[in-house]
């Protein structure tokens, strides 16, 4: 039987504990980690290899991308920090520049495998991805508003004592601060959630503006991202068709079309199989296509 292999390329933050989540969850047989930085790669592996009397069964080493032959998942959380003083647009360009290089050298070696895309600016990294490897737009997946919606369902939880995995309440749209809540379609087991709008207001914010109060509290944040993309991985290994909010390319989906963007997605052993249509409000159209116009202008700052 063919083993299952998952290579996690950028072993930072995210990446090394994305490997160790898959790992300590026994998601595949083999997985490999490569980084620019290769010393920080081979001492995460050796790491890890050395909880193996503790698991047991992965096979884990810090390799090149000649592992991405036969690789089922190729994740990619490599990315450059932002330089004092450096605007956004320059620090886009500067991780495009990384996966141009990344992307050709996956494509040396792979053809058939699944890209899942979590370095940010995470829904223009997707297009870039998918127009550069040219693969079909089902093996192009980017994390999208998975961790923003796991946010939004724990502090919905939090709110009304309820677990997390019970909420029902999608986050939509960019990855980033013009995503924006579907409270017409949230619920708990098909009930009606109700809060009021400070508590709504709350929540929502909370949920926006996560990532800026853990980078201020400790640099970085890659727990749940870590998970997230976890969860990703077993839709697509274990070929489930879970529906999950994740970045594709829309084709006239609520009046957008052509940019990657957050949108609940069927996900199985191909990839994305299909996208899940939403009946939004009126102002909830209007925010997702104010969200969409603002990742396509990222888009347009990065054309040649
Ligand atoms: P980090 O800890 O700086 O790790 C980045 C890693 O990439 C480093 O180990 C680098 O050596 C490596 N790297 C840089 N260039 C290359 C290259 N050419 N080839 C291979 N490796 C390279 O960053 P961290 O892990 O904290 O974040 C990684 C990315 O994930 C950033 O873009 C974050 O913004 C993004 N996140 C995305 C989230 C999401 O929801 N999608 C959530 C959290 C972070």
């Amino acid at each position: 039987m063919k083993k299952s292999r998952i290579v996690v390329i950028g072993a930072g933050a995210v990446g090394s504990t994305t490997a160790y989540t898959l790992l300590l969850r026994n998601r595949m047989d083999e997985l490999v980690l490569i980084d620019a930085n290769e010393k920080k790669a081979i001492g995460d592996a050796l790491d890890m290899n050395h909880g193996m009397p503790f698991l047991g069964g992965t096979k884990v080493w810090a390799g090149t991308y000649e592992d991405c032959k036969g690789a089922d998942i190729i994740i990619i959380t490599a990315g450059v920090a932002q330089r004092p003083g450096e605007e956004r647009i320059q620090l886009l360009k500067r991780n495009v520049a990384i996966f141009d290089q990344i992307i050709d050298e996956v494509l040396k070696y792979n053809d058939d495998g699944i890209l899942l895309i979590a370095s940010n600016p995470v829904d223009v990294m997707s297009y870039f991805s998918l127009r550069k490897s040219r693969w079909p737009v089902n093996r192009v997946i980017g994390s999208g508003t998975l961790l923003d919606s796991a946010r939004f369902r724990y502090l919905i939880g939090e709110e009304l004592n309820i677990d997390p995995r019970s909420v029902h309440a999608p986050i939509i749209g960019e990855h980033g601060d013009s995503e924006l809540p579907v409270w017409s379609l949230s619920n708990v087991a098909g009930t009606e959630l109700g809060l009021n709008d400070e508590q709504k207001e709350r929540i929502f914010t909370g949920t926006r503006d996560a990532a800026y109060q853990i980078i201020e509290a400790k640099g970085a944040t890659y727990y749940a991202i870590a998970l997230a993309l976890d969860r990703i991985c077993t839709a697509i290994l274990q070929d489930e068709g879970a529906v999950l909010n994740v970045s594709t390319l829309l084709d006239n989906y609520l009046g957008v079309s052509d940019v990657y963007i957050g949108v609940p997605c069927v996900v199985d052993r191909g990839g994305i199989r299909n996208v899940l249509e939403l009946t939004l409000s009126d102002e909830e159209t209007a925010l997702f296509q104010k969200s969409a116009n603002k990742l396509k202008g990222l888009i347009e700052s990065i054309r040649d």
